[in-house]
C-alpha cells in the first residue's frame, strides 16, 4: 500500500511546470495594484502578497525585503516580483496536478510508446528518473495495485484514477 501511494508521488513529482497564463495574470493584478511606475517598494510587498492570499510572517517579509534591497535596489519591477512570487505559487499547487501533467508524467514511464506501463518499463523508470533500483517483487506489487482491471499492465486511465485517489486532479 505503502509503496503504490509511493508511485503515485513519483508521477507526480515529475511535473517541473512553468507558472500557467493566469498564474501569471494574477501575479500582473496583483502587482499593478501596488506598483507606481512599474516598481513596488519593499515596503508595499507584504500588502501585496496579503491581496493575492498569502500570510507572509514578518520573518519572511524580512527576508525578501533583505533578498530586495540587497539585489533590487530597495524596489521590484515585474520581473523581479515574478522571480520572488513564482516558486511560492508553484509550491502552492505542488499537490495539485493536471490532467495534462499527469500525460506528460506518463509518457515518460510508458517508454515504447504503447500507452501501457509494463513492469521493465516501470523498473526502467524508477532507475532512470529517481535512481532507485527496485525490486522485480516490489514493481509487480505496485503495478497490482494500479493495474484496476488486472490485465497485468498498468494504462493511463488506470493511474488517472489511482492519483486522484490521492491529489486532487484538476
Ligand atoms: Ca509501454
Ligand atoms: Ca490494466
Amino acid at each position: 500500500r505503502l509503496q503504490s501511494v509511493y508511485i503515485k508521488h513519483t508521477f507526480i513529482s515529475f511535473q517541473d511546470r512553468e507558472l500557467r497564463p493566469e498564474e501569471l495574470e494574477e501575479l500582473s493584478s496583483a502587482f499593478a495594484l501596488y506598483a507606481r511606475k512599474g516598481l513596488i517598494k519593499c515596503v508595499n510587498l507584504g500588502d501585496c502578497m496579503r491581496t493575492m492570499g498569502y500570510m507572509p510572517t514578518e520573518m519572511e517579509l524580512i527576508e525578501l525585503s533583505q533578498q530586495i534591497n540587497m539585489n533590487l535596489g530597495g524596489r521590484v519591477d515585474f520581473e523581479d516580483f515574478v522571480e520572488l512570487m513564482g516558486p511560492k505559487m508553484l509550491q502552492e499547487t505542488a499537490d495539485m496536478i493536471g490532467v495534462k501533467e499527469l500525460r506528460d508524467a506518463f509518457k515518460e514511464f510508458d517508454s515504447n510508446g504503447d500507452g501501457m506501463i509494463s513492469v521493465p518499463e516501470l523498473r526502467e523508470a524508477m532507475k532512470k528518473l529517481l535512481g532507485q533500483q527496485v525490486a522485480h517483487k516490489e514493481l509487480e506489487d505496485i503495478l497490482k495495485d494500479i493495474d484496476l482491471n488486472g490485465d497485468g499492465r498498468v494504462d493511463f486511465e488506470e493511474v488517472y484514477s489511482s492519483v486522484i485517489e490521492v491529489y486532487s486532479v484538476q
